[in-house]
């Protein structure tokens, strides 16, 4: 294993509950809008992935009682726009964690000289204010390749971003390994021949992770062991590198 790849939401943080779903039911206040997304609505719009196409998905499926404006990709834009500063500002103050064992597994793999990358779904300013608030200003430089939002055609679950990070840092998938929380993740990890670790949350605890090498409830650390739901941990209690290049090397 050469390259560590990062999933974003759900992975890195828990934020799509208390993060993004809340930043939405803002900006949608903002414009004057009734909309309410519930934790459990969430969890139903959860299953496209990408925030534009979110609220399409949502007016077309749930409120299609709701008059939409001629131009709609332009107010779907700015309600989006909106939401982004509200989620970024809940970032910057601290409102949204990294997951447990996430600072220590990518301190451990720039120690040792794993080259790192980020594909994900969610806006790059998102990314720039997570990392720079949970780690360091200059952290997004400590990946080689930031993949995120629009930059690709279609978004996950399709491979695209995950080819864009092999092509972009020209190697193989083989020599990848990729670490996400959720069924969408895991199909467009997979899809692209990577193998992938899974690290499911409460939104995605009951997806479908068929083909993923190894799923756990968390990375952990060496004081908070991860529970195994599949595959093989190699004894280990937390998700470090020396299992990483195991499960990597099992799955040559
Ligand atoms: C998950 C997503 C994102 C977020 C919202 O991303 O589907 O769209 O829910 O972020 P990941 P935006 O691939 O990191 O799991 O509103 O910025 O799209
Ligand atoms: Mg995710």
């Amino acid at each position: 294993m050469e390259v560590l790849i990062f999933d974003v939401d759900g992975t890195l943080a828990d934020t799509e509950r208390n993060g993004h779903r809340v930043a939405f039911n803002q900006a949608f206040k903002d414009a004057g809008l009734d909309w309410d997304w519930s934790p459990t609505l969430y969890g139903d719009l959860l299953k496209v992935t990408g925030g534009k196409e979110r609220i399409k998905f949502y007016l077309d499926e749930y409120n299609t009682a709701f008059a939409k404006p001629d131009k709609l990709d332009d107010f779907i834009a700015q309600l989006h726009a909106s939401k982004t500063v509200y989620f970024t500002t809940m970032l910057k103050e601290g409102k949204l964690p990294l997951r447990p064992g996430v600072e220590r597994l990518i301190n451990e793999a720039r120690a040792a000289g794993i080259r790192l990358a980020i594909a994900t779904t969610t806006t790059l300013a998102n990314i720039t204010a997570l990392l720079e608030h949970a780690f360091a200003e200059e952290a997004q430089s400590w990946f080689e390749c930031v993949a995120a939002g629009d930059i690709v055609p279609a978004k996950k679950p399709a491979p695209d971003i995950y080819h864009y990070v092999l092509e972009k840092m020209n190697v193989s998938a083989r020599q990848c390994l990729a670490l996400e929380d959720s069924y969408n993740g895991n199909l467009s990890s997979i899809g692209a021949g990577i193998p992938t670790v899974i690290t499911y949350n409460g939104y995605t605890q009951d997806d479908d992770f068929t083909g993923a090498a190894l799923v756990v409830d968390q990375l952990g650390d060496p004081d908070q062991a991860f529970k195994i739901r599949r595959g093989e941990g190699y004894g280990a209690s937390c998700v470090d590198l020396s299992l990483l290049q195991k499960i990597s090397f099992a799955a040559q």
